[in-house]
């Protein structure tokens, strides 16, 4: 377990000033900026397990997980071997392979809505290209989303964003032409009447409405009862397509996901993060008539140079092999249970009002004003004591837990957090949440 935090960060402070004259905000993505807590990002070396180790040598018990990938552990033997195998037989070829094969194959027996799957390079691709074919599908233009979901940043999605966008205030970005998000609808997360408004007012011109089915990037908000089927069923009603973004969710909070989970099915399914171990992957999928409309079985093209890289497929599969294996949901549940009770009696010790959402081994301890107070909404998700959170942030961060440097993000918990390591954070959330009463 990580050993007393040195007070030093200096190695982080200098590559710091370094990076922030080369990359804007010295980051390759804005939420790790530290911009919504203060302080200096850790620049992290290593990693094993559930353990980072940053540039000074500290060490932490990490609950970003790259925020979802690293569910079976950083730096897994498994899928260490498996990356060791492929890179020996060259990096990329743009030419087909059967890792594609293989994982298409995990991906489509775990979810009953899939019958095809194409690969792409990130989660904002795979929710890009689903909008291109809901909206090729259907010859329909206007989609809908939640505020406070956040799809990646392609330019018609990134209208009353959660994730980096909320954090940073700016939900709608510039640079976003009013004529891509004049036909970009946003309406309230659980709320199937508003919903059912949006597409009353627009009916017949929606391709598709997308959502998060368990809200990731608000903090961890989970569907009301009955919310996913709503929307299932406004969308079979009005001939639009349920694009289900699973990017976050998928082989996290079930083998199928949230759509398992909650028993609905979408059209079309967003995949990524889990399903490439760590590497750069994300994926949409389908049933068979409508996949077979995309390039080149059909007219509505969209295309990747490293799409189903051969090192990506190798890790997803890998991780895939290690999440199906007997037991391996039971032990995310555990520890995630385990980590949740002990933060919720540590913040009732201490007399701080929190409400903690989780959903399987996904989980966020909303700051509220009040306590009892619930978070099942943006509104309620928004109206949160942030500067407290920040304070609680680095309180962990001291104590050797890193948690995501925002009030607008999912703790990630994987299968190497064993006994010692929800034992340690436990101990170093009871030391925090007192130094904040
Ligand atoms: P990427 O393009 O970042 O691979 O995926 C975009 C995306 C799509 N859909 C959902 C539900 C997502 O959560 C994401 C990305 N998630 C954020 C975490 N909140 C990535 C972290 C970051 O932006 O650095």
């Amino acid at each position: 377990m990580p050993a007393k935090n040195a007070l030093s960060i200096l190695h982080s402070e200098k590559l710091f000033a370094e990076a922030v004259k080369l990359m804007p905000g010295g980051v390759s993505s804005p939420v790790r900026a530290f911009k919504a807590v203060g302080g200096t990002p850790l620049f992290i070396k290593e990693a094993e397990g559930c353990t980072l180790t940053d540039a000074d040598g500290n060490t932490y018990i990490d609950y970003v997980a790259s925020y979802g990938p690293a569910i079976v552990g950083h730096a897994n033997e498994r899928v260490v071997a498996a990356l060791s195998k492929a890179i020996g037989r060259g990096s990329s070829y743009g030419a087909p392979t059967e890792g594609e094969i293989d994982l298409a194959e995990q991906i489509i027996s775990a979810l009953p809505s899939v019958e095809m799957v194409r690969f792409v390079n990130s989660g904002t691709e795979a929710t890009m290209s689903a909008i291109r074919l809901a909206r090729g599908a259907t010859k329909r233009d206007f989609i809908i989303k939640c505020i406070g979901g956040y799809h990646g940043h392609a330019d018609q999605l990134l209208v009353q964003a959660g994730s980096g966008a909320l954090t940073h205030g700016t939900p709608s970005s510039p640079g976003v032409p009013e004529s891509i998000t004049s036909t970009t609808l946003s309406v309230q997360y659980n709320d199937l009447d508003a919903a059912k408004k949006a597409f009353e007012v627009n009916a017949s011109n929606v391709a598709a409405f997308i959502v998060e089915p368990v809200a990731g990037n608000m903090g961890l908000v989970e569907p009301k009862e009955g919310y996913l089927q709503g929307l299932r069923d406004l969308c079979t009603q009005h001939g639009a397509m349920l694009i289900c973004d699973e990017v976050m969710t998928g082989f996290r909070v079930a083998w199928g996901g949230a759509q398992v989970r909650y028993n609905f099915k979408p059209d079309i399914t967003c995949l990524g993060k889990v399903i490439g171990g760590g590497l750069p992957v994300g994926a949409y999928a389908a049933r068979r008539e409508l996949m077979e409309q995309i390039s080149p079985s059909g007219p509505i093209y969209q295309a990747g140079t490293l799409s189903g890289n051969p090192l990506a497929m190798a890790a997803g599969i890998a991780t895939l092999e290690i999440l199906k294996e007997e037991g391996a949901y039971d032990t995310l549940e555990r520890q995630a249970a385990a980590l949740a009770d002990g933060l919720q009696a540590a913040a009732d010790k201490a007399d701080i009002p929190i409400a903690l959402n989780r959903v399987g081994s996904m989980l966020c301890p909303f700051f509220v004003k009040e306590k009892g107070q619930k978070v099942t909404n943006y509104a309620e998700a928004t109206n949160c004591d942030t500067q407290r959170f920040a304070k609680f942030f680095h309180a962990m961060l001291e104590r050797g837990v890193y948690l995501p440097p925002s009030q607008y993000e999912a703790w990630f918990v994987g299968l190497a957090h064993d006994d010692e390591a929800i034992k340690a954070t436990i101990k170093a959330a009871r030391e925090s949440f007192k130094s904040l009463a």
